[in-house]
């Protein structure tokens, strides 16, 4: 039996300021381009594509102070911020249509609060290659999207760890990485110090991806607000070349798939972001398809007939 999802709004979020390169700008155009909206619509799902948040121009400067465009990061995620608030407030799924990963900064603190607002508890699964732990300190890029995990925990500038009023935004104790095989040395420790907690590839590779799932998606229940945090760079980049920061070794296209055929089946899953894909360097836009295969998956879309 095929199940209602809630109505889906997409957000674009057009942005590469975070990046180390730039083309992520282009990914929702891409993702458009490769069907999101139409697949979700065959699927049942009543989706409306909300246009784009506006943002600033990507100055393609240094570092400052150990942040590169620090005020364009904070623009576009006051911006989507906004634009998070507006459609969770409609009681609608939003989608977020990256765009680089500094934009989970922005769509996670409107989430975080509409969850207080709602007493809804928060559940973060951050599909990722990387981290995204660092601070200005330790960075070894000065990128912002290496640092929004960080910035929503409380640890990062006043201008982005304050984007909702209060900080932290959230507590390290919602979230779940899973993917992870590239964190840098002093990012180690503070995602250790932090408490984090992180289901990297060693673990997935010993103990499997469905125990994985069941591990990172243990307490989630009929109260809680999943957010799937889906870094493009999460997937091997075999499959996945479309992403600026590929890390060999991550899942496979099976995997990819249990994990959000798993996700599906809690029916918790009430925001989205999709991050970090870079049509520049994509082969045929295949792995925005695949983002949006993906997608199919996390509204239910079954390859094992279950559906
Ligand atoms: N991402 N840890 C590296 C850095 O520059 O901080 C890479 C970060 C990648 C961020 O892919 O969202
Ligand atoms: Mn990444
Ligand atoms: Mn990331
Ligand atoms: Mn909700």
């Amino acid at each position: 039996m095929s199940h209602v999802f809630p109505p889906v709004s997409l957000i674009g979020v057009p942005t590469d300021v975070g990046a180390g390169h730039r083309g992520a700008r282009m990914g929702p155009e891409a993702l458009r381009i490769a069907g999101l909206q139409e697949a979700l619509a065959a699927r049942g799902v009543d989706v409306v594509d909300v246009g784009n948040v506006d943002g600033p121009r990507n100055p393609w400067v240094g570092p400052v102070d150990g942040y590169r465009h620090l005020d364009e990061v904070v623009a576009w995620n006051r911006g989507l911020m906004q634009a998070t608030a507006l459609e969770l407030e409609k009681g609608r799924l939003p989608i977020m249509l990256g765009g680089d990963h500094c934009l989970a900064m922005g769509s996670i603190t409107a989430i975080a609060r509409h969850c207080r607002n709602t007493g809804k508890k928060l559940r973060i699964l951050w599909l990722d290659a990387h981290s995204d732990f660092n601070t200005s300190n330790v960075t070894p890029s000065g990128n912002i999207h290496g640092m929004p995990v960080a910035c929503l925990c409380g640890i990062g500038p006043q201008a982005l760890t304050h984007l909702g009023g209060d900080a932290p935004a959230i507590s390290a104790d919602m979230v779940r990485q899973i993917g992870i095989r590239s964190v840098d040395p002093e990012e180690k420790r503070l995602i250790r110090e932090n408490k984090v907690e992180v289901y990297d590839m060693r673990y997935i590779d010993e103990v499997g991806m469905k125990r994985t799932m069941e591990a990172a998606l243990a307490g989630v229940d009929d109260d809680t607000h999943l957010h799937v945090s889906f870094d493009v760079d999460f997937l091997d980049p075999s499959i996945a070349p479309g992403v600026g920061t590929t890390v060999m070794g991550g899942p496979n296209y099976r995997e990819a798939q249990l994990v959000m055929e798993m996700i599906a089946d809690t029916r918790r899953m009430g925001s989205l972001d999709i991050v970090e894909l870079n049509p520049v360097l994509d082969r045929r836009n295949r792995t925005a398809k695949l983002a949006v295969d993906l997608v199919e998956s996390l509204f239910g879309k079954s390859t094992l007939m279950r559906d």
